[in-house]
């Protein structure tokens, strides 16, 4: 399998971490979004969208949508990542659902829009709306990890997957401090303890 990807983002990152948990081996093709290498005809052909993450699988077909990915992966490979059970599952799409409408825009598209210089009078205007709902998004994140281990119960799943990679480097671009939230700090650190564990910019 080929992914490409592009390494300071926190999408590919959640396919590289399910990866490294699964044992997985993939090829990494780097692009520079910064660059518009999305939007080459080739890449055009692969995701229609012009983002990575995309899997390219060994017969060639395209998967794109990290949290698609996630799940594709997860059903190919089962592993308590992905529990059977429906109720433990829907709770599990919940996290994924949650973390496109309500985590990513207001955590990672900040961090990208202040760390990459692509500040625009509008995302200016946006900000602090975002930055509102993102502490929101933290505060609900840090509540339920006050309860149990992980984000869907005890044990580790593709929630925490999806979840991990934007809320670990959610300080970067100067919008959050998780020293506000001492129970996503701890779910940080028994991540980052896995044998497996890989950072974010680990090829
Ligand atoms: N919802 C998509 C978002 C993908 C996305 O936003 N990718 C960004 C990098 S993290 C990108 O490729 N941006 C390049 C562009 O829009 O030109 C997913 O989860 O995969």
């Amino acid at each position: 399998m080929i992914l490409h990807d592009f390494l300071p983002s926190g999408n590919g990152y959640k396919i590289r971490l399910l990866c490294a948990c699964l044992g997985l081996k993939v090829t990494l093709k780097q692009y520079d979004i910064t660059k518009g290498e999305t939007h080459t005809e080739s890449f055009l052909a692969m995701n229609p969208n012009g983002k990575i993450p995309v899997l390219e699988l060994d017969d060639g077909q395209c998967l794109s949508e990290s949290n698609a990915v996630l799940l594709y992966l997860a059903e190919q490979h089962p592993s308590s990542l992905l529990p059977s059970d429906p109720i433990h599952r829907a709770e599990i799409y919940k996290w994924l659902f949650w973390e496109q409408y309500s985590h990513e825009p207001n955590i990672a598209s900040p961090r990208f829009w202040l760390t990459h210089n692509a500040m625009t009078e509008l995302k200016k205007q946006m900000l602090p709306d975002r930055i509102e709902q993102g502490r929101a998004a933290l505060t609900l994140m840090d509540e339920a990890l006050a309860k149990q281990a992980f984000l869907a119960g005890n044990t580790m799943t593709l929630a925490d997957i999806c979840l991990f990679p934007y809320t670990h480097v959610a300080e970067e671009g100067g919008s959050y401090q998780l020293s506000e939230y001492p129970n996503i700090q701890r779910w940080i650190k028994d991540i980052e303890a896995l044998d497996w564990f890989i950072p974010i910019t680990q090829a």
